[in-house]
């Protein structure tokens, strides 16, 4: 929603297309020193050298920026792992009756409910997050350390707390509850978008200990502790709709990035993100989400 203030960041941040390598360019100090030595001088040249340093990186940039983005970097320098079109039939409504190596880890908490129905090739996620005391958390095998998905979506209504969140868990990971490592969630009722960092964040266990304390207490939390917290994710304005989409999320080092239709839409940079082992691709889904395909590709 343009005009509306990212909240939790303590302002909007702009995307960070510089930090990947995709688009990477020379830092603007290390073209100071390599070719434009300013010291002691009066001439107006280094100031004209100046400008036309900066513009540099951005030229740079443009010129090594591959067109298809994120989606491209994964199939130029990716192995696709897993692809799933979800043309056929689910079996039941049970924690592996989607098939194909899916997994549902909130079926058997209301076998009752369907919560996934493939149906024309669309896997129709409808969550049962009140009757299962959890939004709809559907995984697959992932593997990589710098990787990602590629994933064709639609919101099929806009409704409250509709939401999808999507990124990579590390179940052996022991230290961070349930091995929840990093997400991306799309808010299209709030008009957000988010990149969160859990493994360092709020889903590390000591982290949560020290929020638990001020909880508990009914207390605010210290400066510096929501000053870390804060740290750990980007929030951003964003608007959507109920149309199909091709969504692009990708770890590459400390970083994770979110692309839609081709174009950035978020990136943020935390350590978690350099975890070596995202186990799982995972779906929370606490309302309803539509999902048509989804690619998997290992670059690392
Ligand atoms: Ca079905």
């Amino acid at each position: 929603m343009p005009g509306k203030t990212a909240s939790g960041t303590g302002g909007m941040k702009i995307f960070q297309a510089n930090r990947s390598p995709l688009w990477k360019s020379p830092p603007i100090d290390a073209l100071f020193s390599l070719h434009f030595p300013m010291k002691n001088s009066s001439s107006p040249v280094p100031f004209l050298l100046l400008l036309v340093s900066c513009a540099l990186p951005c030229l740079a940039a443009e010129k090594t920026a591959l067109p298809g983005g994120d989606a491209e970097w994964l199939k130029s320098k990716g192995t696709l792992i897993f692809h799933e079109t979800f043309e056929r039939e689910e079996t039941g409504t049970g924690l592996k009756d989607i098939g194909n190596g899916w997994e549902s880890a909130t079926a058997d908490r209301v076998p009752q409910i369907k919560q996934a129905d493939l149906d024309g090739g669309i896997m129709k996620v409808a969550s049962a997050t009140k009757e299962a005391k959890h939004a709809a958390h559907i995984h697959h095998d992932a593997g990589f350390a710098d990787g990602g998905v590629l994933v064709r979506y639609r919101f099929p209504e806009l409704k409250p707390d509709q939401a999808l969140q999507l990124g990579f868990v590390d179940r052996e990971l022991k230290d961070v509850h349930a091995g929840h490592l990093c997400y991306g969630r799309l808010d299209p009722m709030s008009g957000k978008v988010m990149l969160m960092d859990h493994k360092t964040g709020g889903m590390n266990l000591a982290i949560q200990k020290r929020l638990k304390e001020y909880t508990d207490k009914k207390e605010p939390r210290p400066a510096d502790l929501d000053a870390l917290i804060k740290s750990k994710q980007i929030v951003l304005p964003w608007t959507g709709d109920t149309e199909w989409h091709d969504l692009v999320l990708v770890t590459e080092g400390d970083e994770l990035r979110l692309s839609i239709d081709g174009k950035p839409v978020a990136s943020h940079r935390s350590e978690g993100y350099a975890h070596p082992m995202k186990r799982w691709f995972s779906f929370l889904i606490p309302g309803t989400v539509w999902v048509e395909d989804v690619k998997i590709f290992k670059v690392k």
